[in-house]
């Protein structure tokens, strides 16, 4: 897990807004002071981590988790917003009361953890614990516009220059957490080593109910078809952007402007088509195929 300062490859916007660099992969500078012990992190055995690419239905599958983990109690899930209710491993970044590093606040086991780490920079010891992970992957398209609206949104990340700059960033992977194509190929690959429920934000749209079911089988749980009626209707697109304690307007607006874009805010397969012209997409698709050349993982781009 070599951290570097090789950074004179790194793309001038992203620096402006302080980046490191971990193995080649872009990270935010403030994570120089956590690295270490994020590394030596010590996973407990009754751990579940949920691990995407930035854009891919994280804070959607958090509220599901949550959820889950408590039995479908809606109140308890609204205790508090859900960055503070399953933490980031490594969200020292984060600038917001009270959400320092998940390391410190994640204590009472079974504990649940969320982390954008590429696969080989997942912390030694939740290997070595066996921990179950879900890993949530969706399509490159609408993960790349959903990245690109949150560029918009966000203070701490870079105002994209237009369209086509970011479409180019997205697939040299010169984004935060490095390339899309990396990481989902590293975990499609880890699936077969290790305890990991790969999942498609695709399929959890079209069918949510087999989805959670799916999950609920992975982590050894049962629920009543009327607790999974409540996670299903709780965890909507439409009642989660409702949600202060899920839309993540609990961040101040100098941090997450929603009036430029909200987080919630399509949450739909093939958005995409809204933004591609005929051209990129060919180019995209071009480029595609070349980077996912030889692997087995498949994705839908639309319902
Ligand atoms: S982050 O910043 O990496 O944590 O973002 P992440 O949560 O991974 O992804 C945000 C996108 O997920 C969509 N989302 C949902 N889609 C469907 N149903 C539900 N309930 C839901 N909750 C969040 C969210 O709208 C973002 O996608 P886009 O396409 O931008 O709408």
């Amino acid at each position: 897990m070599a951290q570097t300062e090789n950074t004179h490859q790194l793309d001038r916007k992203m620096l402006q807004f302080s980046m490191m660099e971990v193995d080649g992969i872009l990270m935010p500078q403030a994570f120089e002071g956590v690295w270490e012990r994020i590394c030596n992190f010590q996973a407990r055995p009754d751990d579940t981590f949920l691990v995407s690419y930035p854009k891919s239905g994280t804070m959607w599958m958090v509220e599901i988790l949550d959820m889950i983990h408590n039995d479908g109690d809606v109140v308890k899930c609204r205790r508090a917003t859900s960055i503070l209710r399953v933490p980031f491993l490594e969200s020292k970044f984060i600038n917001m009361e009270g959400a320092g590093s998940g390391l410190d606040f994640a204590t009472t086991s079974p504990r649940v953890l969320v982390t954008h780490l590429r696969a080989h920079l997942l912390p030694r010891s939740i290997w070595e614990q066996n921990c179950k992970i879900i890993y949530v992957a969706r399509n490159a398209k609408d993960c790349l516009v959903s990245y690109y609206h949150f560029h918009r949104m966000t203070s701490f990340l870079p105002t994209p220059a237009s369209w086509e700059d970011f479409c180019e960033d997205f697939m040299s992977g010169k984004l935060l957490y490095g390339s899309w194509y990396d990481h989902v190929k590293g975990w499609w690959e880890a699936k077969d080593k290790h305890r990991i429920f790969f999942l498609f934000y695709e399929d959890l749209k079209k069918n949510p109910r087999q989805e959670i079911c799916k999950i609920l089988k992975f982590l050894g749980k049962t629920l009543s078809e009327d607790t999974i009626d409540k996670i299903l209707h709780h965890t909507s697109f439409d009642v989660m952007k409702e949600n202060p304690m899920a839309n993540q307007t609990a961040f101040p607006p100098n941090i997450f402007n929603h009036t430029i874009s909200p987080f919630l805010r399509k949450g739909m397969p093939g958005d995409w088509k809204n933004h591609f012209t005929v051209a990129m997409n060919e180019k995209f698709d071009e480029h595609y195929k070349k980077k996912m050349a030889g692997t087995t993982l498949t994705f839908h781009t639309e319902l």
